[in-house]
């Protein structure tokens, strides 16, 4: 055992995957049973749609109004960029951070409309602070169908949710571990919950890296 005064930080965890994957309950699931482990874990989730900045993007969202492409894109980043301060300072003090999609959701999903480029789109997220790991969970689009039918928001489409999992897979890189969620809860879960203990321990004496700069 090696000794340190050093603090212990904790894991910043990022879940990722396209819509209905199951990411939210997993999300959940797993802070509740670290903290019922004696972790201190938090639950963040992004866009974080009670900010100022994350009002207008749930306005965007439910249709009620419209941004332009880039405009909204950056909104979106914005609304991570004002979490960071707040990030840093609970993995520091060691929360684990439990993260309901990232910057990696705001590349996959601008980059699948017409005009955008994967390179411009991840451009406005670099120096977030970087993943200890990406929990990229999958679905075939026919275990996706038999979840039932998408939502009333915007890009809840299935042509369009082609072209977001396209990119998630251009994006994917060492951080990534891809599990399949086509099975139940609760095996998904305990998965999930063992990836993250070991995560958990390594992360403790490493420092924090910026996502993307060594592009
Ligand atoms: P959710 O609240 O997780 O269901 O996300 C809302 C929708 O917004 C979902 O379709 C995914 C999409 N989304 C999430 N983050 C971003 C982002 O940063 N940029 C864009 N363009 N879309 C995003
Ligand atoms: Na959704
Ligand atoms: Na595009």
């Amino acid at each position: 055992m090696a000794v340190s005064n050093q603090i212990e930080r904790g894991a910043l965890i990022v879940f990722e995957g396209c819509d209905r994957s199951g990411k939210s309950t997993q999300c959940g699931k797993l802070v509740e049973r670290l903290k019922n482990t004696g972790i201190k874990a938090k639950l963040l989730k992004f866009p974080d749609r009670r900010t100022t900045i994350g009002k207008m993007i749930n306005s965007y969202l439910g249709q009620t109004y419209d941004l332009e492409d880039h405009a909204i894109h950056l909104l979106f980043s914005a609304n991570r960029w004002e979490a960071r301060d707040t990030m840093m300072t609970l993995l520091n003090q060691g929360t684990t951070l439990i993260v309901d999609r990232y910057a990696y959701s705001g590349a996959a999903f601008t980059a699948a409309k017409q005009g955008f480029s994967l390179e411009w789109c991840k451009q406005t997220d670099i120096g977030l602070p970087q993943p200890d790991t990406v929990l990229y969970l999958t679905l075939t689009s026919e275990a996706a169908a038999k979840r039932g039918g998408f939502g009333e928001e915007r890009y809840e489409k299935e042509v369009f949710q082609e072209k977001v999992a396209k990119n998630f897979q251009d994006l994917k890189d060492k951080h990534w571990q891809v599990i399949d969620a086509d099975r139940s809860i609760e095996d998904l879960h305990e998965e999930i919950y063992h990836l993250t203990q070991k995560v958990i321990n390594q992360a403790k004496y490493k420092p924090i890296e910026k996502l993307w700069t060594e592009l």
